[in-house]
């Protein structure tokens, strides 16, 4: 079922879910990206007019190994294509519980409302109370009211002021959505979303379900990488990222922190206090420290590299203050670590005077602050991305983007396939689509002082690469909706989702078949890029941002026209056209001639 919520009207309905969707497009990430081509088009992301899409997939609500994620899909203010974000929480347990695979939420409220979907009862409260409040404030507020057993997803203040790379957070240090999708929350007057579900989901093959999950959850904590990822989590890479060139250091200007030991994983354990972690895993990775204020931070590996090394800061308590000011206010840690180190490099060139300087502490702290508020004219300005603002300041050459969307945590001067990675995701520079640096540095690792020849290398072989993890991650994953990490970072066989699947759809589910559906929403989602972008898609939108061609680290850079080849081999394993676009062919093969006629005049 999918409940529709019209903020404007107040209407509210519930449709089936055609089958055939499900069967070409599982769920979440692929049923998000179905209702936004269809629904969702020319429209201005921050009005009433966008969507946004809560969606969950076949693995939530049941007891799936790290299947408690939920997508978070709208038009992006950031980017203008298409956005998504994937969050760990008990909503996406409480949704599918409460009978639903997905909300689409429509219109806009003139009073800040908050919706309470309790089963088949659902109803537009007043927010009234809550407006203005940080993202755990709310949370901790909502579950007085309605209960602790309830999954809840918030925006914070950024959100409310339509803060470009506003969040949703659930759960005090779950976030998801870093294309906009917390500004889409707030232009919609949306504070939060509560739902409790009290049914049951159904498992077409029981027996099946209950022997393959059962043996899934025995077998992770006997993998060998088990116990260190249970000390470091994601932390573990930001040693590595800087033993291998690969750690953005002061706005991507360096790759190697000359601090770096003071904010990795090591320090983080002599710093922590707890853990938490997703619904359903038995893996949890969310350390938790105490920042210089003495609150609790929940710690990522993404969150501290770009508030740490990325801004020149070198002592985690302080890190771990900006990052629990992002999820207070429920900004991305990733974007505002590039638009702060971004404010710091255009202040040493003397374009930003009241910008802090690379490490400067309180002045972070407050800048931070001030973003979220959109309070005065520089914060107002990286409110609205570092795109928008290098535009402005005719500081692009410095702006580390893809399509609008900030560049995680990922150094590319002597990685093409990870910059093609970046180049090419379905959102913008993600690495949640093809984290394919670890198998460019795995397959050479560099010696101390040494770069590998394979690393500097553009084989068409990193092209194929990069489409395998998409598949994979920006694919599978996002359409199941399950935690990839156990594959990822414990080497689960892949095969058990394939096996999971198939035992609670009743269908025969291999892995070559949920790759089609994985190509499929691909092909799907570029064509809504193009479509989008009316004329103005190019293939230079899948380039990565310019420093990498440009700056030299170490002598090392990349080279833009081994790049563009690259870039073309990639296009040609994927069915698309010299430009990036699906072919009529390709289209057809996949199933999607309902786009045919939209792109008309575009295909080749
Ligand atoms: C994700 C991106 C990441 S990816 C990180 S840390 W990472 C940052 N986390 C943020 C945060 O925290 N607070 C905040 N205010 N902003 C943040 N921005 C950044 O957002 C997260 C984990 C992690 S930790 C990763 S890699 C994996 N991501 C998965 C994914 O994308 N899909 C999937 N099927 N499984 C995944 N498992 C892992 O989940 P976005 P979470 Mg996230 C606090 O949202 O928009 O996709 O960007 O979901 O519940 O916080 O778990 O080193
Ligand atoms: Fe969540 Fe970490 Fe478990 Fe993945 S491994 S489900 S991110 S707690």
């Amino acid at each position: 079922m999918i409940l529709r919520v019209n903020l404007s009207t107040r209407s509210i309905t519930k449709e089936q879910v055609d089958e055939r969707t499900l069967d070409d497009f599982i769920g979440a990430r692929g049923l998000a990206a179905k209702i936004i081509w269809d629904e969702v088009k020319d429209v201005d992301p921050l009005s009433a007019d966008n969507k946004l899409v809560v969606a969950a997939g076949p693995f939530n609500g049941l007891r799936t190994p790290s299947g408690g994620k939920l997508v978070i899909a709208a038009k992006s203010p950031l980017t203008g294509g298409y956005g998504d974000g994937n969050i760990g929480t008990m909503a996406s347990v409480h949704l599918r519980k409460a009978g639903y695979m997905a909300i689409v939420i429509e219109g806009t409220s003139e009073k800040p409302v908050y919706l309470y979907v309790e089963d088949d009862h659902v109803s537009i409260l007043s927010a009234e109370g809550i407006w203005g409040l940080s993202t755990f404030d709310t949370e901790r507020k909502l579950k007085e009211v309605h209960g602790d057993h309830v999954g809840v997803l918030s925006i914070g203040p950024a959100g409310e002021n339509l803060v470009r790379f506003a969040v949703v957070i659930s759960q005090e240090g779950r976030s998801g959505g870093r294309p906009g999708m917390g500004a889409v929350m707030g232009s919609k007057k949306l504070k939060a979303i509560v739902v409790k579900g009290t049914k049951d989901v159904q498992v077409k093959d029981k027996r099946a379900f209950e022997e393959y999950t059962r043996e899934v959850y025995k077998i992770i904590p006997k993998l060998p990488a088990y116990d260190f990822w249970m000390r470091q989590g994601t932390l573990a890479t930001l040693e590595w990222a800087n033993k291998n060139r690969a750690l953005p250091t002061r706005n991507f200007s360096q790759v190697k922190f000359e601090y770096a030991r003071s904010v990795d994983g090591y320090s983080m354990e002599a710093m922590k206090v707890t853990k938490r972690g997703c619904p359903n895993c038995n893996m949890i990775c969310g350390n938790v420290v105490l920042d210089m204020e003495g609150k609790e931070s929940e710690l990522d590996y993404e969150n501290v590299g770009m508030l740490g090394p990325n801004t020149g800061m070198p002592s985690l308590n302080r890190v771990a203050v900006l990052n629990r000011l992002a999820d207070e206010l429920g900004m991305d840690t990733i974007s505002l670590g590039v638009v702060l180190s971004f404010a710091m490099e255009a202040h040493e060139k003397g374009k930003i005077k009241e910008a802090p300087g690379f490490g400067e502490y309180e002045k972070s702290v407050e800048l931070t602050k001030k973003i979220a508020y959109r309070d005065g004219e520089l914060a107002n300005l990286l409110a609205d991305g570092v795109k928008k603002a290098a535009e402005q300041l005719g500081l692009e050459n410095i702006a580390m983007h893809v399509k609008g969307l900030e560049v995680s945590a990922y150094n590319c001067y002597i990685y093409p396939a990870m910059a093609l990675a970046y180049g090419t995701s379905a959102i913008g520079a993600h690495h949640k689509e093809a984290w394919v640096i670890a198998w460019e540095i795995g397959t050479s690792p560099l010696e101390e002082g040494a770069v590998s020849k394979y690393t500097m290398t553009y084989s068409s072989e990193k092209a194929s690469k990069v489409i395998e993890q998409q598949r994979i991650r920006g694919g599978m994953f996002e359409m199941l909706t399950a935690c990839r990490l156990p594959w990822v970072e414990l080497g689960l066989d892949l095969d058990w989702y394939a096996k999971i699947l198939s035992a609670i759809t009743g269908k025969e589910w291999t892995l070559t078949r949920i790759f089609e559906a994985a190509d499929r929403v691909y092909s799907l989602i570029r064509s809504y890029w193009v479509r989008e972008f009316k004329g103005k898609w190019d293939r230079y939108m899948d380039y990565p941002p310019e420093r990498w061609f440009e700056q030299e680290v170490d002598g090392m850079k990349l080279e833009k026209d081994k790049y563009d080849q690259l870039l073309s081999e990639y296009y040609k394993l994927r069915g698309w056209d010299e430009r990036g676009i699906p072919t009529t062919e390709t289209l057809k093969g996949q199933k999607l001639d309902f786009v045919l006629n939209e792109l008309k005049g575009v295909l080749s």
